[in-house]
């Protein structure tokens, strides 16, 4: 076998640069983000098969219209923990894709589109909604919350700022910290009351941020509280903000949607996908709840590690096997 590593901007580069050197038959073993001298990179590494078959990674080729490839994907989706049902949906479509002509490296992004819900982020985050953040304790809703805040700050939008955690020690700090050094205020509301104390201007932001308490899903009687919390505000227009960290357990994930039904979540939004290498729970709850996703996040730096999520860069992540660092260095 014939290995080769290729350094370029686009993955659209590395694939032709890859069959111009390896010729068609070649396959990708991985790819990961580097840094270049002129910014960042793609390193992908290739291979083609020169006498001997001796591969322990399943790749995916380039040219998935040959059968064998078809089903090294489904090994793949089915390493990444995407659910059955799912996965075969994806190889179906793809090979059905094949047959009408498409380029192979194509399929998969135009697959995942039809069948992972998607929301652009002006779409999800509408201008003239009260965005509320809820999910799981420790989720990530607060730094998300903050970098998501970061950015409407540098688009030069006015931004409230709410917390509804009044219960756990040091969480007002956190976004107050955060409030001042962006040179905003933040403000604690733990009733009616102190939600007619803020100030109108605040209210009518152009996008006003509620963080919330971490609320277990074993707990029903936190979410009618906060769901309370709400009603009694008065607020209206909610968009609500699904955070489900990405590493969760695929099972606890599929049931964050009915522990919170009655908050009625609006999109998704995935965190902590730094701290995991299976994009697997992430489709199975897109898809099976049909809320839509907009953004992940991959690092607990505000405002850098937050990314938008689409069909092309969830195609990317699930084309390779799973792969830890520590294989890499051996
Ligand atoms: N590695 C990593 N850590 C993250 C990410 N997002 C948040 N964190 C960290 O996760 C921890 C919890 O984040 P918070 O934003 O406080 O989570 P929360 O959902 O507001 O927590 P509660 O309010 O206690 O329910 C903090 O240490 C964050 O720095 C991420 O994408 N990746
Ligand atoms: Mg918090």
């Amino acid at each position: 076998m014939k290995i080769k590593k290729f350094k370029t901007k686009t993955m659209q580069e590395a694939l032709s640069q890859i069959r111009a050197t390896l010729g068609d038959d070649a396959v990708i073993l991985s790819q990961q983000k580097i840094q270049g001298d002129n910014g960042p990179m793609l390193e992908v590494t290739a291979a083609v098969e020169t006498e001997q078959k001796n591969e322990t990674v399943a790749p995916i080729a380039l040219r998935p219209h040959i059968p064998k490839t078809t089903h090294s994907l489904a090994a793949i989706l089915n390493q990444h923990g995407i659910d059955e049902e799912i996965s075969t949906k994806v190889t179906r479509a793809i090979s059905a894709l094949e047959e009408t002509g498409f380029d192979s490296t194509d399929t998969l992004d135009m697959v995942l589109g039809k069948i992972v819900p998607f929301a652009a982020p002006a779409e999800a985050f509408d201008k003239s909604k009260t965005h509320v953040f809820l999910g799981p304790n420790g989720s990530g809703k607060t730094t998300t919350l903050c970098k998501i805040a970061v950015q409407k700050k540098f688009d030069k939008h006015s931004i409230g700022l709410i917390t509804l955690d009044f219960g756990k020690i040091g969480a007002f700090e956190q976004i107050n910290i955060f409030a001042k050094a962006i040179g905003e205020k933040a403000y604690m509301v733990s009733s009616k009351e102190d939600w007619d104390k803020v100030p109108e201007s605040v209210k009518n932001a152009d996008y006003l941020f509620i963080d919330t308490p971490g609320l277990s899903p074993y707990k029903k009687e936190q979410v009618s509280s906060l769901s309370n919390t709400l009603k009694e505000m008065g607020l209206k227009d909610l968009q609500l903000h699904l955070v489900a960290p990405g590493s969760l357990h695929d099972k606890e994930l599929l049931m964050l949607p009915s522990a919170y039904a009655s908050l009625s979540p609006d999109t998704l939004i995935f965190t902590k996908l730094d701290e995991t290498m299976h994009y697997g729970g992430l489709i199975n709850l897109a898809v099976s709840s049909g809320l839509k996703v907009c953004y992940i996040t991959d690092g607990p730096n505000i405002p850098d590690d937050l990314v938008e999520l689409d069909a092309a860069s969830l195609a990317q992540k699930i084309s390779t096997s799973p792969r830890y660092p520590w294989e890499d260095a051996a």
